[in-house]
C-alpha cells in the first residue's frame, strides 16, 4: 500500500509542472521591445580637390571675330548618399577680382551650361541633382571658363562649395 501511494503523488507533480509551462508560453505578461534609432544621414564625396582649367594664351583669341576659346576641363564626379530624398548643389565661395568672364558647369554633360560666375560675379547655387529617393548617387560633370576681353593678367582661384541637403 505504501508504494502505491508514493506513485500517485509523483504523477500529480508531473501533471502540475506540465500545466505551468504551458500557461507561461501562451500568455506573456510583458512583450519585450527592441529599440533602434536611425538619424538622418547625408554624406558627400567630391573626387577632385583641384580643377585646372589651364592658362589663356594669344592662341585662344581670334582677332578677326573678337572671340575667345573657352578653357575646359571635363569628367569630374560627386558621390552622395542620404537616407531621405536629397539635393546636391554647388556654388563658388566668392568670385576673384580681375576676372570678368563666366565660370560654368555642365551638370549633365549635355552641353547646356549653368553659371557659377557670370560676368565676374558669383551666380549663386547651381543644382547638381535632386534625388527622387533615398540612396546613393553619382553625378559626372564638366567645367569651363569663358574669357572676357577685360580679364586682367594673373592667376586666379576660387573655392567651389558642394552641399548635400535632405528634403
Ligand atoms: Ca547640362
Amino acid at each position: 500500500m505504501r508504494k502505491l501511494f508514493v506513485l500517485i503523488v509523483g504523477l500529480m507533480l508531473i501533471g502540475g509542472l506540465s500545466v505551468g509551462v504551458y500557461s507561461a508560453s501562451v500568455s506573456p505578461a510583458t512583450a519585450p521591445t527592441a529599440s533602434i534609432g536611425v538619424n538622418t544621414i547625408a554624406a558627400i564625396y567630391i573626387d577632385h580637390s583641384t580643377v585646372n582649367l589651364g592658362t589663356l594664351t594669344s592662341a585662344d583669341y581670334d582677332a578677326e571675330t573678337n572671340t575667345w576659346d573657352s578653357l575646359e576641363a571635363t569628367g569630374f564626379n560627386v558621390h552622395a548618399y542620404a537616407n531621405a530624398t536629397y539635393t546636391v548643389d554647388v556654388e563658388v565661395n566668392s568670385a576673384p577680382g580681375g576676372l570678368n568672364g563666366d565660370l560654368k558647369i555642365d551638370v549633365s554633360q549635355d552641353d547646356s551650361w549653368d553659371n557659377l560666375i557670370s560676368g565676374g560675379s558669383a551666380s549663386g547655387k547651381v543644382n547638381i541633382f535632386d534625388s527622387v529617393a533615398a540612396g546613393y548617387r553619382t553625378a559626372t560633370f564638366d567645367y569651363k571658363y569663358v574669357p572676357a576681353n577685360a580679364d586682367t593678367p594673373g592667376d586666379y582661384t576660387t573655392s567651389l562649395i558642394y552641399t548635400v541637403s535632405t528634403n
